[in-house]
């Protein structure tokens, strides 16, 4: 079952599937709930490290041949991400994100490095590799945030070139949506997913990046957690990092991302951050949270990692000590 199925079907009933026999169960997911973390020395065994959401081993073995090379965490992060971005058959990414409403495909992404710059674009048009422009935005302008018209216009002045990311398939998707579409936001009919990725160099420093079309068939100019630092990701190379996904109105909420970071600062394990910022959410009054998903990863400063959701079938890639490996993450919702 592809992810965006299995997120709807799990708003829509928490049905339990059989596992599937790829993924490795979360208890391989180098965290220890008992231990506190002081979180200052890099664990030179743990490192180089690369973690992303979702099931995405060639992003992540790229990030990993850029930090094999004696490349940085940023460079990882950057091309891992690009290998999603490119990908066709992704409809959640760059080209072949499936539309707005409208039929627009609208891109946000942002990157974070280790002295904690970061450079965001939000609701990008035509351009597949939003999170080097985000790149760009950090490193050759005086601003964080570039949106719409003017992210695109950056891009093009930087080299990118303008093309057509709604393929074939999107706009079949798209249609056939439409059909029986109402023209509000209902989050339970609607699909997402997202590539996040944390990475650590040989160096020990750490840099993250986020990248999305967004919500399937998002109200025209919507614009979710993943461009928003903070809530999508956010680093802090003393503690770690943290990256979202799922639904991105939630995670703003709760400034997820961040939440994770300063829970990590005062102790927790990656694992146990997780697990709160999740919790955060749940426990909200009225929370609504049956009927959507929110998932974390995150990495601290040790090279330890931590991975958590509402519902089940979230997971994580994880490529460290030659191993590139799914990891299915525990969850909240085992109703
Ligand atoms: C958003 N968080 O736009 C993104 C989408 C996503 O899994 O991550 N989906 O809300």
């Amino acid at each position: 079952m592809d992810r965006r199925k299995f997120i709807k079907q799990t708003a829509l009933t928490g049905a339990g599937l059989t596992l599937p026999n790829t993924l490795v169960s979360c208890n391989d997911n180098n965290n220890d709930a008992s231990e506190v973390e002081t979180n200052t020395i890099v664990n030179t065994k743990n490192v180089p490290l690369v973690i992303a959401t979702w099931h995405v081993k060639e992003a992540t073995a790229k990030a990993m041949q850029v930090l094999q090379a004696g490349g940085n965490a940023l460079d990882a992060v950057e091309q891992g991400c690009r290998v999603e971005e490119a990908n066709e058959k992704g409809q959640s990414v760059g080209k072949g994100g499936l539309p707005d409403r409208d039929g627009n495909v609208t891109l946000d992404a942002c990157i974070m490095d280790k002295y904690g710059n970061c450079g965001s674009v939000v609701y990008l048009q035509n351009i597949t590799h939003a999170v080097s422009v985000a790149r760009k935005v950090m490193e050759d302008t005086p601003h964080v945030m570039l949106a719409g018209e003017g992210a695109k216009q950056f891009a093009i002045s930087k080299g990118f070139k303008p093309e057509n990311l709604l393929t074939e398939a999107s706009k079949v998707a798209w249609e056939k949506w439409k059909v029986e579409a109402e023209y509000k936001p209902i989050i339970n009919i609607e699909n997402h997913d997202t590539i996040g990725m944390l990475a650590i160099d040989k160096n020990g420093d750490i840099s993250g990046a986020c990248t999305t079309s967004g919500l399937a068939y998002k109200m025209g100019g919507r614009v979710g957690d993943s461009p928003i630092i903070g809530s999508g990701l956010f680093v802090d190379n003393e503690i770690g990092a943290c990256v979202a996904t799922g639904l991105g109105e939630e995670v703003v909420k709760t400034v997820g991302s961040f939440l994770v970071v300063e829970l990590m600062r005062q102790g927790k394990t990656p694992q146990q951050a997780c697990e709160e910022a999740i919790k955060r959410i749940v426990d909200k009054p009225n929370s609504n949270y049956k009927n959507f998903q929110v998932g974390y990863i995150a990495v601290n400063k040790k090279g330890k990692t931590g991975s958590y959701s509402i519902h089940q079938w979230f997971s994580m890639t994880k490529f460290q000590n030659g191993v590139n490996k799914q990891i299915q993450s525990d969850y909240y919702n085992k109703v």
